[in-house]
């Protein structure tokens, strides 16, 4: 049997996707009897009960008077490196490139002894930051450096290689769900709250940035409620929340609308869907899709990035170019309408959520490129 591994894990601790999947991925090596490390500013949100293997090491910044901006990297980086020699890591995973890859990379050189890094890829990183020329070089470093790069598409591969001119290998590991977490739960009575029963629900979970196009997802609402009865749900906070909920006021909508906030126990949220709208600008995975899928809730969206790698159009939801409000309602209309074909696709979400995105099957991934690394194969 192979030896269980000390894992030093770094992430965004309170941000969205990579921060879930990164501290999913910590609990289910810890599981599996990993001794895991996170090293971050903050717990990361979703850590939950306590396990004898999960340890936190909280980043402390320096802020002298000299410095204008604190330097939160540097101080990572040394406290990566201090972790690693104390708790005799075997290796560092760090989500993001910037800035976590480019502190590993750090920590590396003061550790010494050949230390490993692994970096996972979630998309900003790229398809915004390596937009940059001077962050481009920075970036390349920080990839070619690790010894092994990870990316939850296929797209966000290609565009990285694109992009920064890179050749080296990187991993397809796509996210991932914990089954015994996301299943379609009991939601009658819930939704019952929020709907009467012969209307539809329709859902959009984020971060309200701009590139989730938020907007779009009032317009398409707006088209199917003209033609069936139904709610939409509008789950998470961020800048653009409040221009949305002006639109909604000037649109007529706000009998039909409802603001959840920010929600920790997403499976029972969307559990109270029919339909999840996702209509971003970029998404180098959309893991809240694949929560969805989990849960029995096709999505209908656009085509951007990665979302094509989890979303089959046509069996699991509906894609359409990015801004084709019309096609988006077209297709909610049709599915919402036909709960024949609504219960297929509500079929075909669970079986390819279950088999494609599956912790287990995910998890091996991880833990196989960790061996590797270390020559453990
Ligand atoms: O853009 C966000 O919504 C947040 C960001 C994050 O750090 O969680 O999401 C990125 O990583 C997620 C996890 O891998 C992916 O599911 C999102 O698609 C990706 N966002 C973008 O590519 C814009």
């Amino acid at each position: 049997m192979a030896r269980k591994l000390k894992i030093g894990i770094t992430c965004y601790p309170t941000l969205g996707g990579s921060g879930v999947v990164a501290t999913e991925l910590g609990k289910l090596m810890a599981e599996r009897g990993h001794e895991i490390h996170f090293i971050t500013h903050s717990i990361p949100f979703r850590l939950g009960k306590f396990n004898k293997n999960i340890f936190f090491h909280e980043v402390e910044v320096n802020d002298y008077y000299v410095f204008r901006y604190p330097p939160y990297d540097l101080s990572l980086a040394s406290k990566m490196a201090q972790v690693a020699k104390m708790e005799k890591l075997d290796l560092l995973h760090v989500h993001y490139a910037v800035p976590h890859a480019v502190c590993a990379h750090l920590a590396k050189q003061m550790i010494g002894d050949g230390f490993k890094t692994v970096t996972t890829l979630h998309g900003t990183d790229i398809t915004v930051l390596a937009q940059d020329e001077s962050l481009k070089d920075l970036i390349r470093l920080a990839i070619n450096e690790s010894d092994a790069v990870t990316a939850v598409s296929q797209d966000l591969i290609n565009e990285t290689r694109q992009l920064l001119d890179i050749t080296r290998p990187i991993d397809l590991t796509y996210n991932f769900v914990d089954k015994r977490v996301y299943y379609p739960r009991e939601a009658a009575s819930l939704r019952a709250d929020y709907a009467e029963p012969h209307e539809k629900v329709l859902m959009h979970i984020s971060n309200f940035r701009p590139v989730k196009r938020v907007s779009d997802v009032v317009e398409i609402f707006e088209r199917v409620s003209s033609k069936i009865p139904a709610k939409l749900m509008l789950v998470g906070e961020g800048p653009e929340l409040s221009k949305i909920q002006c639109k909604i006021r000037q649109m007529g909508l706000e009998d039909r609308v409802h603001f959840l906030g920010k929600q920790e126990d997403v499976a029972q949220v969307i559990s109270m869907a029919d339909l999840l709208l996702l209509p971003s600008e970029k998404e180098s995975f959309g893991l809240v899709a694949l929560e969805a899928m989990a849960c029995g809730v096709p999505t209908i969206g656009s085509n951007a990035g990665g979302i094509p790698e989890l979303v089959t159009h046509g069996e699991t939801g509906y894609l359409c170019p990015i801004g084709d409000v019309e096609g988006m309602a077209h297709y909610a209309t049709q599915l919402l309408s036909d709960e024949k074909l609504h219960e297929s696709f509500k079929e075909a979400c669970l079986f390819r959520a279950r088999n494609e995105f599956c912790n287990d099957v995910i998890t091996n991934q991880y833990e196989q490129i960790y061996y590797r690394v270390l020559g453990m194969e």
